[in-house]
């Protein structure tokens, strides 16, 4: 008699924590959700010449709160920005990247920070930005006759 009702307790127990388990299990799945909601993504045309420039660009860009993704193309003097638009704007990316010493397609990089540059650095003001390695299509506009 006493070996039925062991078995018994024994089972119930297994029961028990077999219930635990499984509620545990329910909760791990619902976090991605809100992750991309404000995301924004931005490209502009950003002056400069090489690896360096890239990495000055890119943090800068990355400094400023709310943007999660800078990347800068040498060839193209464009730079592709992921950001949370409730957090930040275009323009505190552009002055952000404008104060690092980079001329963008709206400001003016800062000059001091510019004469600081490492002089592989010091990119032609006069270089053409946001260059797509294609030539600008003919304006087909007035063919209405
Ligand atoms: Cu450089």
């Amino acid at each position: 008699m006493k070996k039925v009702i062991l078995s018994i307790a024994v089972i119930a127990a297994m029961g028990l924590t077999s219930c635990k388990d499984n509620a545990k299990q329910e909760t791990a799945t619902e976090t991605e959700v809100s992750a991309e909601m404000a995301m924004a993504d931005l490209s502009f045309g950003v002056r400069g010449n090489c690896g360096m420039c890239k990495t000055t660009i890119e943090k800068a860009a990355n400094g400023v709160e709310g943007v999660s993704s800078a990347n800068w193309d040498v060839d193209k003097k464009k730079i592709d920005v992921a950001f949370d638009d409730t957090k930040t704007d275009a323009m505190a990316i552009h002055n952000a990247i404008a104060a690092s010493g980079y001329d963008t397609e709206k400001a003016t990089g800062n000059l001091d920070a510019y004469e600081n540059l490492p002089g592989c650095c010091k990119y032609d003001h006069d270089m053409t930005m946001n260059q797509s390695g294609e030539v600008k299509a003919d304006d087909h506009s007035n063919n209405d006759m």
